[in-house]
């Protein structure tokens, strides 16, 4: 029997998973799918055979063919639709981030502990990503010793007009926050951000070099730029103190040809992370049948928020901010 999922929101990532998980994903079926937009979203449910259509997505949460959700919708919405999926019980998988602020992260995970049990996955899809897993598991071997510095790389070919600033943390670098805490089972501890002068009229702060130091003492570098031009760049090397493992490039084969030795770049993280956006839908699902959570917690959305929250703090002042994090609850102990 398959397990009934439900899609908020049918812009980019929506219809990027509701076609995934129509095409690719075993023991689900796209039961519904909403967006304000009632067009788009009737578009889209007609291309991937979706069950049925809603204005609303908290109508999707309370739809009785709808056993789990995904969200999907604009980032504000996210703290209450996730709310109402608790209040549901039902299994709710929300793309980053959790909520843009560090309180509606908390009221999850608030509403989350009183339930007693794990509903909530965080779409950082990188933990699936094979190439981070492979690093991650290369560690775990400690044939490379114990891991001292993070260097991280992430670049966007280009950034909507609409990108701020702030967004380059909140929006991109917020990966390579949840990426770090995940690879080196560590949390941020204080955070440093260093930026060049605006080049364009619009005064967008790109790129920005980000400095962050864990409480076991681990530092962290990463440059995000989103105006890259050439392409969606994402790199890692994890140092360590007998050994270095570096985060294999993605491109599956080179070209030599007129002189020439080169590789395709991606044009986007769809692109690039297709397999990562893949494995995390199934493992979801997969999941969901055993009842036993995966992926980034709630808590994982709550920590990424709240370092992103000093990062944007340290952009502002130029200077070191700490991370400001509560005392996590047992729910989310590994
Ligand atoms: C975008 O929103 C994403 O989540 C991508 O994974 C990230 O790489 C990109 O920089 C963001 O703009």
């Amino acid at each position: 029997m398959s397990i009934g999922i439900g899609v908020i929101g049918t812009g980019i990532m929506g219809s990027d998973h509701a076609r995934t998980l129509a095409g690719s994903i075993k023991g689900a079926a796209l039961a519904a799918v909403s967006d304000t937009d009632a067009e788009r979203a009737s578009a889209l449910a007609a291309a991937t055979r979706a069950g049925r259509v809603h204005a609303d997505g908290f109508a999707l949460v309370a739809d009785p063919d709808v056993d789990a959700v995904l969200i999907a919708s604009p980032d504000p919405t996210h703290e209450d639709l996730v709310l109402a999926c608790l209040s549901a019980g039902k299994p709710v998988l929300c793309e980053k981030p959790l909520s843009p602020s560090v309180e509606g992260c908390l009221r999850v995970v608030a509403a989350e502990t009183a339930l007693g049990r794990r509903l909530v996955q965080v779409g950082f899809m990188r933990r699936f990503d094979p190439g981070y897993r492979s690093v991650r598991e290369a560690l775990l071997t400690g044939e490379a010793g114990a891991p001292l510095l993070l260097h991280c790389v992430h670049r966007n070919a280009s950034a909507p007009p609409s990108f701020d600033s702030g967004m380059l943390i909140s929006n991109s670098a917020v990966h390579e926050i949840d990426i770090a805490r995940w690879l080196l089972e560590d949390e941020i501890e204080s955070v440093t951000v260093f930026r060049l002068p605006a080049r364009t009229p619009s005064g967008l702060l790109d790129p920005q070099f980000l400095v962050l130091e864990t409480r076991r003492g681990r530092l962290v570098d990463v440059e995000v730029f989103v105006n890259a031009r050439y392409g969606y760049d994402v790199r890692a090397e994890l140092v360590c103190e007998a050994g270095t493992l570096t985060l294999a490039p993605q491109a599956p084969v080179r070209l030599r040809s007129s002189g020439q030795d080169s590789s395709r770049v991606a044009e986007d993280w769809r692109a690039h992370f297709a397999a990562a956006y893949r494995n995390q839908l199934q493992a979801w699902v997969d999941s969901i049948g055993t009842g036993v959570a995966v992926g980034a917690s709630a808590w994982d959305g709550y920590a990424a928020t709240a370092t992103g929250a000093a990062c944007l703090d340290a952009l502002q002042s130029g200077t070191r901010a700490t991370v400001r994090m509560q005392e996590r609850p047992a729910l989310y102990d590994a």
